[in-house]
């Protein structure tokens, strides 16, 4: 895989939600009056953006994502806790596990998802558990540090039904 690519269409990614942001207002008003009001939506225009996060108290790659949230604005309460009894409350399925889940909203984020992912998520409201990346897929912000090199694994971000079912919501690759 060419590096370069990769890095192209990443930055091509983190540029949309801005845009996004001033849509999702408009978005906001026509929702209230056609009855289809979003809760998470509404928590998506007041900054800062607010996220609760349980894991380990030793997970890096943990530490490293919340950066990754914090710096496009999310602010995060961490609860050490280890993230197993977070992710069945939250109804994401053991086998999408990762080693952190999130609370967004109403939504679930399991594992390393990219931000601009979850600001999608929130823009959009579909009716959903939320998002996942399963495991800890090298060169998604967390698993992006200075000790993998270069490399980087394609992934999927899934959409999870309450079903359990998921479809992709995006792909790195
Ligand atoms: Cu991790």
């Amino acid at each position: 895989m060419d590096t370069r690519d990769t890095s192209t269409d990443r930055s091509a990614v983190v540029a949309m939600p801005e845009s996004g942001f001033h849509h999702a207002r408009r978005g906001l008003a026509l929702a209230a009056l056609t009855g289809l009001f979003a809760p998470a939506l509404l928590r998506a225009q007041s900054a800062p953006l607010q996220m609760e996060v349980w894991k380990s108290p030793t997970c890096g790659c943990c530490k490293d994502w919340i950066e990754h949230m914090q710096a496009r604005g999310f602010r995060v309460k961490v609860h050490d806790t280890g993230n197993t009894a977070a992710r069945e409350r939250l109804r994401v399925p053991m086998k999408l596990g990762s080693c952190h889940t999130a609370l967004v909203g109403r939504y679930a984020i399991e594992g390393h998802v990219p931000v601009t992912d979850v600001i999608r998520l929130l823009k959009e409201a579909p009716d959903a558990v939320g998002l996942a990346v399963p495991g800890m897929p090298v060169g998604s912000p967390g698993m992006d540090g200075p000790q993998y090199g270069a490399r980087r694994d394609p992934y999927d971000v899934l959409l999870v039904a309450r079903d359990g079912s998921t479809r992709i919501f995006s792909s790195y690759r």
